[in-house]
């Protein structure tokens, strides 16, 4: 395993200026969301220091590292926004070093979610939505219940993101209406 330090530097190399802003944004939500619910803090801020590694790789060598390290290749059915999550499992595997697989499954579903999230996915998932360089409509409102109530966070945030994509005309990935379906049966 790299250093954290290391780990860092790195993947500020390869991201833009603004997405690196986002991505400090996402580990001070992840770190504090990790304390406030009981999750480990270090791991979070790991899995949100790598989430968006991948986010500028060129679409044909997201496509060729999926399919070579046999990835979700389901996701390459879908929209190509999808790839940089498990292309960034590939990053954290073969540069960082990364094993533990909850991190790596945080990074792998950061965009999508999934039908039974660990605590870790779901940090992840709501701090990358919350993060303090967001500015959608309505996010203050996900930012204060996220200080109390997480699974419900996450399922309006969820619900809020496949209205957006069908309200745009896009296909919402499988993945996604699952994690918002599990997660439905499990806050009411
Ligand atoms: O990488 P970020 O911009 O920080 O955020 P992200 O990885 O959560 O989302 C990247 C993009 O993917 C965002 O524009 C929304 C889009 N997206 C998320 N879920 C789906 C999706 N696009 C489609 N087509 N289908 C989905 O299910
Ligand atoms: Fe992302
Ligand atoms: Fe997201
Ligand atoms: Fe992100």
């Amino acid at each position: 395993l790299q250093s954290k330090q290391q780990i860092m530097d790195s993947v500020q190399q390869a991201l833009s200026a603004k997405r690196w802003l986002h991505t400090t944004g996402v580990v001070s939500t992840a770190i504090e969301l990790a304390q406030r619910y009981g999750a480990n803090p270090d791991e979070a801020e790991l899995a949100a220091i790598v989430h968006d590694v991948a986010k500028y790789w060129p679409t044909k060598q997201m496509e060729q590292t999926i399919r070579e390290q046999q990835l979700d290749v389901d996701v390459l059915a879908y929209d190509k926004q999808l790839w940089h999550a498990p292309a960034g499992v590939f990053v954290a595997k073969s540069e960082y070093g990364i094993t533990n697989e909850d991190i790596l499954n945080a990074i792998r579903y950061h965009t999508t979610g999934r039908a039974h999230m660990s605590l870790l996915e779901k940090i992840i998932w709501v701090a990358d939505y919350i993060e303090p360089g967001r500015s959608f409509p309505g996010v203050d409102n996900f930012r204060k219940q996220s200080k109390i109530d997480l699974d419900g966070t996450l399922l309006a945030g969820l619900e809020a993101t496949i209205i957006f994509l069908q309200s745009k005309g896009k296909t919402v990935y499988p993945g996604t209406l699952a994690a918002r379906d599990w997660l439905a049966e499990q806050v009411n």
